[in-house]
């Protein structure tokens, strides 16, 4: 598996070096949403630490990652009105992956709505940041 690059994007978000819609931080993990979202409030949940995937995240800093999906999972209910929620997670190109740092995704979803593709469409910023401050709030 190749190392661990410094200069993905979700590392560059970290780091305050690009934007994001955040909703959550702790001391070990980080949220915002999705800019491609396969549907309203799709948030991405990565460690602090760098990791590359689930293949060499330390087990501690996964069970974080996961406590802190299932808090968004729970909040993204009330706040989008969900049905349901996905929770999915890729690894390496392989298995889908497409951004480098360790992610889970968070899908609020609606009975018998479709998700949309896979990076299919960018959201408007407005929309994102009203999301945004709907889901922190509800987190907060
Ligand atoms: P994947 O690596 O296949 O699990 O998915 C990467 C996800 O990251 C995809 O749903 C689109 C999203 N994404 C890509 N670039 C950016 C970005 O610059 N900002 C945000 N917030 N999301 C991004």
């Amino acid at each position: 598996m190749p190392a661990y690059d410094p200069n993905n994007i979700f590392a560059k978000i970290l780091r305050g070096e690009l934007p994001c819609f955040k909703v959550y931080e702790d001391d070990k993990a980080f949220a915002f949403l999705d800019i491609m979202p396969r549907a309203p409030g799709h948030t991405l949940v990565i460690p602090k630490a760098p990791a590359r995937n689930i293949l060499d995240c330390p087990a501690d800093d996964l069970a974080h990652v996961a406590k802190v999906a299932q808090k968004i999972a729970k909040a993204s209910v009330g706040v989008f009105g969900a049905d349901g929620v996905t929770v999915q997670q890729f690894n390496e190109g392989a298995g889908g992956q497409v951004v480098f740092h360790l992610h889970v995704h968070v899908i609020p979803r609606k009975a018998g709505v479709m998700m949309k593709p896979p990076a299919s469409e960018k959201e408007k910023p407005e929309v994102l940041a009203e999301q945004a401050k709907k889901l922190a709030a509800a987190l907060a």
